[in-house]
């Protein structure tokens, strides 16, 4: 596969420095210009603070690009970018297209190019109502080895469903200073978590012992969204509830379902779930950079 990788990333690369790989659907289909923008610089600097290289992935002109230049990043967020999971790389390869890549389609291009640490907010998983709708992001953490950080799968989502999908596949879940699964704009679900962990050492400890073990499955890292910032489940499930029925009515599918959602609970939330996500992506990108920079510390983890 012909993948770019920015010259600061190779370097990073080359001499086993800490890098972050930041999913770039999240600017073309999360969130609206230019916070999507705002966001992603912010996440950018929280990693570079904390000693790690952040390094956004996408699609420019067809070609998947690890480490996105300013120029590129202000494209995605302006023009009209499709949005990319595994399925859509080989059209936007044959057509030259901008797209933003999924949670699977990242870390797909981030595991090829040798990294090993991804922030997000939530994943995809298995859609309410709809047990057939199952987002790719699923299969990706059944098969591809990275490390993934997020606030657990949106709550828009069927969460129990979600979880034992990850547990047929073998993928371990940890809850980062917790024992619930994360349900993203409220702190718990109240569905427990496979392994608990309190710090970066436990949770780089855990992927290589999964990489010893020549396992095919990434790591699931899941933390709640901070406090502060937390929208009590009992306030966003009506939100939910009405997207949902909207979903419905209009007969939305397949990729459209979950930007739409998004979007809606934006709307309909008065911003407060904007608000909720930018303050957990800016928390995921602090624990990802403490996890890259534990990873990059201990040499036996990095063959
Ligand atoms: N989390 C967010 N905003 C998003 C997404 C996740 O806070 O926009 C995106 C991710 O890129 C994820 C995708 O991979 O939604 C899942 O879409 P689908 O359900 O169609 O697989
Ligand atoms: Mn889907």
């Amino acid at each position: 596969m012909t993948i770019i990788i920015s010259d600061e990333v190779r370097a990073a690369l080359k001499s086993g420095a800490p890098i972050v790989a930041l999913e770039s659907a999240l600017i073309t289909h999360g969130f609206a210009y230019p916070a999507n923008l705002e966001i992603t610089h912010q996440m950018a600097g929280i990693i570079r603070a904390a000693g790690a290289l952040p390094a956004v992935i996408g699609i420019w002109e067809g070609r998947p690009t690890i480490g996105l230049n300013d120029m590129q990043l202000e494209g995605l967020a302006q023009e009209a970018a499709v949005k990319i999971s595994i399925r859509d790389l080989p059209l936007a390869r044959l057509r030259g297209l901008h797209g933003g890549t999924t949670v699977a389609a990242t870390m797909l291009l981030a595991q090829r190019a040798g990294l090993h640490v991804f922030a997000t907010g939530g994943i995809g998983g298995v859609h309410r109502g709809h047990p057939e709708d199952i987002s790719a992001d699923l299969p990706a953490l059944a098969t591809v080895p990275v490390i993934v950080v997020c606030a657990g799968a949106k709550a828009i989502l069927d969460l129990p469903r979600t979880l034992e999908f990850l547990e047929t596949w073998g993928v371990p879940v940890l809850g980062w200073q917790t024992a619930s699964f994360p349900a993203f704009y409220s702190r718990e679900s109240g569905l427990a978590i496979d392994q608990r962990v309190s710090n970066a050492a436990e949770v780089a400890a855990i992927y290589a012992s999964q990489r010893a073990l020549e396992l095919p499955q990434g790591l699931l890292v899941t933390a709640p969204v901070p406090a502060e910032d937390e929208i009590p489940a009992q306030e966003i499930e009506p939100l939910i509830a009405q997207a949902l029925a909207e979903v419905e009515a209009q007969g939305i599918s397949g990729k459209h379902v979950t930007p739409h959602l998004l979007a809606r609970l934006v709307t309909l939330s008065g911003a407060r779930s904007r608000r909720a996500n930018e303050s957990l992506l800016r928390n995921n990108a602090r624990i990802a950079a403490q996890i890259a920079v534990q990873f990059a510390s201990q040499p036996a983890a990095q063959s």
